[in-house]
């Protein structure tokens, strides 16, 4: 389907339906919905506009600001709409602002639309509104016209009525557009504008738009809000704010080419990550789904990388070629496109359909790409090393499957056993809910398996220490009956293929003793999960328990008790205890009894957890990769500078 045919009605229609009037009468037609996304396609519709005199490269600013009253209005710096007499005989303002479709018939050769839902342009936003005004910097002067939503005595109803003539108000150096707007209540449902939302899409535009100063102004509140947006360096700035906090793998890469017509922009970084992460746009609209344009671009950068790790012998002549799969792991780009006719294969046209494209982005990114290998090939050996590792790791995970798949069959029982031992699962499925307990020792298992709450508690107990993961391959990682164990109970796999999607539980707590050898072992195991299941971390479902390390009690008839989690707490409860006091320092969580630990570190409604957080990765990356060598960390030390405190969390 292409765009002509997602539109409502063609202009042949217009009459028939009496022009606005038929916007108001079926708003969702128009704008998709009457609810908060409808309310702010009004804005993106005028923002387009704007938008496109920046396209043709006339415009440098976009000013949005929002006013107490509801409305809002956006300005740019562009060439202003024309103010002269349309054929009609009414001036192209009034023309463009009451007639639906009036797009692109004014603006003269080469006006290309940048985006909105249905490219219906700015009547639209006359008809929902309660009011418009349009204010035009052209040639020496300011030009201005009104709009309104008129319902007179006699019950008549007009919509987008001009109830001034395009006036001229004054003087002026500059040119450029001004559009001030009341969304009308009565249709729409939600009828305030989200900051957050408009922000975030002011920030994409920037990048996507270099050299476009993106302005967005709140003067709702009781003090007045404002955020620019600019980007010198557009898709480059893109993607290393994508790549904040990541490891990442050499400098930024940026091409760009033009071929019939179309202009296509990549910029891409490595990082040292499993996902592939590539947004799409065209015109600027985001192609969530991809399209012809990505398929183009995988094609284009499978094949050069190919090329490249074979002409330098990276790749053996009878090995075979490296999957685009393997190539992509740990890529961030953002692909961008400008062209006219753009056609979306799905209605919500988030896919691209033109069959041009795909050709044309695979010669522009094949060309730029090969130039960039040869010239740079101590990055390419790195991504095409790095791919090989993927391929190797991949073949690897496929036969650990196979053989545990294999051993099911065969000596199944035995495997179930060995699980059974270690795991205590938790009595009902609910991976939005169930919480896996990873904890030390034998005894210390036993302790927390009759305190948990088998509803939804689960126990791992872990055998002696696990292992260094920093220093093994993933074979040997995956040969580790401990954390192959663990893998299973997750059902997240590992590695390349991790899907946090399949993950059993919402909360994967470590729960060690407080003392050199529960640290180490918290340590080992947030190693393992930062290497092999970053995504984990990042999804925030990662925590350690904080058992307490001393009780102090008193007993008598004030008998009293208070847990301690340092030693200024436990100088603070001898006081308030004060005589007679008697201080237990738990060595291990095998100390408690199974009410003392489900009070302190297990019950949701009592215990403290950390959330360990990934906040500065490219930090922790460091940190694990030195502090895994012989030395072991205090645990104190690892906790500050790898997790961020969430005492008495929210649950
Ligand atoms: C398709 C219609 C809507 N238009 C022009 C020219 C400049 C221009 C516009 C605009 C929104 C809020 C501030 C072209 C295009 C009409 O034809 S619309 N600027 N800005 C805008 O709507 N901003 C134009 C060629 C020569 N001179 C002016």
């Amino acid at each position: 389907m292409n765009q002509a045919d997602t539109l409502a009605y063609t202009e042949d229609d217009i009459q028939v339906l009496e022009g606005l009037i038929a916007v108001r009468k079926r708003p969702g037609m128009y704008i998709g919905s009457t609810g908060s996304r409808g309310l702010h396609h009004l804005l993106w519709e005028i923002v387009d506009n704007a938008k496109d005199e920046a396209l043709a490269g006339v415009n440098d600013k976009i000013v949005v600001t929002l006013y107490k009253d509801g409305s809002v209005s956006v300005e740019d710096f562009g060439r202003g709409i024309p103010t002269g007499m349309h054929k009609s005989g009414r001036p192209v303002p009034e023309v463009i602002f009451t007639t639906l479709h009036a797009g692109g018939k004014f603006g003269g050769g080469g006006y290309k639309k940048s985006g909105g839902l249905h490219g219906v342009g700015s009547s639209v936003v006359v008809a929902l509104s309660k009011w418009l005004e349009v204010e035009i910097h052209r040639e020496g002067k300011i030009h201005k016209q009104r709009f309104e939503y008129v319902v007179d005595e006699a019950g008549n109803e007009y919509v987008g009525k001009p109830v001034t003539d395009l006036e001229v108000i004054g003087t002026t150096k500059r040119t450029g557009t001004k559009v001030t707007f009341l969304p009308d209540e009565t249709v729409f449902t939600q009828t305030r504008f989200d900051y957050e939302q408009i922000r975030d899409r002011f920030r994409e535009t920037a990048f996507l738009l270099r050299k476009l100063r993106m302005i967005l102004i709140d003067k709702r509140g009781p003090e007045e809000k404002r955020e620019e947006f600019y980007f010198e360096d557009g898709l480059q700035s893109y993607v290393s704010y994508l790549n904040e906090g990541k490891q990442t793998l050499h400098p930024i890469v940026y091409f760009e080419g033009e071929k019939d017509n179309v202009y296509v922009e990549l910029a891409f970084q490595y990082n040292d990550g499993y996902a592939e992460t590539l947004v799409s746009y065209v015109n600027s609209i985001p192609t969530t789904d991809g399209g012809t344009h990505v398929t183009g671009f995988r094609n284009g950068t499978t094949r050069i990388f190919n090329d490249f790790a074979r002409k330098k012998g990276l790749i053996k002549e009878k090995d075979a070629n490296l999957s685009g799969n393997d190539l992509r792991e740990g890529f961030l780009g953002v692909l961008s496109l400008q062209m006219a006719d753009v056609q979306f294969e799905s209605q919500t046209k988030d896919k691209l359909g033109n069959e041009e494209a795909r050709t044309i982005v695979e010669q522009i990114i094949s060309e730029k790409l090969g130039f960039f290998l040869e010239e740079n090939p101590e990055i390419g050996k790195l991504l095409i090393e790095k791919a090989v590792r993927s391929a190797e790791i991949r073949e690897e995970l496929r036969k650990q499957r196979e053989a545990l798949r294999g051993d099911k069959k065969g000596k199944g029982a035995k495997k179930r056993k060995s699980i059974s031992e270690k795991f205590a699962p938790p009595q009902y499925k609910d991976p939005k809910r169930n919480e896996l307990f990873l904890v030390e020792g034998d005894s210390a298992g036993g302790s927390a398996k009759q305190a948990r709450n088998s509803e939804f508690q689960a126990i791992f107990g872990l055998r002696g220490k696990p292992l260094n993961t920093e220093k093994s391959k993933l074979s040997d990682v995956l040969a580790n009956e401990e954390f192959r164990t663990v893998l299973e109970v997750l059902e997240t796999d590992i590695g390349p293929d991790f899907a946090i999607e399949n993950c059993a539980f919402d909360k994967i707590i470590i729960m060690s003793d407080a003392d050199v050898d529960g640290s180490h072992i918290q340590t080992l195991l947030l190693t393992f999960f930062f290497r092999y299941m970053q995504p984990l971390i990042a999804a925030g479902k990662l925590y350690l328990a904080m058992p307490p390390l001393y009780q102090v009690k008193k007993e008598g008839k004030k008998a009293e008790s208070i847990y301690c989690w340092s030693d200024f707490e436990l100088e603070q409860a001898v006081k308030k205890l004060g005589r007679g006091a008697e201080v237990q320092r738990y060595k291990g969580l095998g100390e408690m009894n199974a009410d003392q630990l489900w009070e302190t570190t297990m019950n949701p409604e009592t215990r403290t957890l950390i959330q360990v957080s990934l906040q500065d990765l490219a930090q922790s990356e460091r940190l694990v990769t030195t502090l895994m060598g012989d030395k072991v960390p205090p645990r104190r030390e690892w906790i500050e500078s790898h997790v961020t405190f969430e005492v008495g969390e929210d649950e």
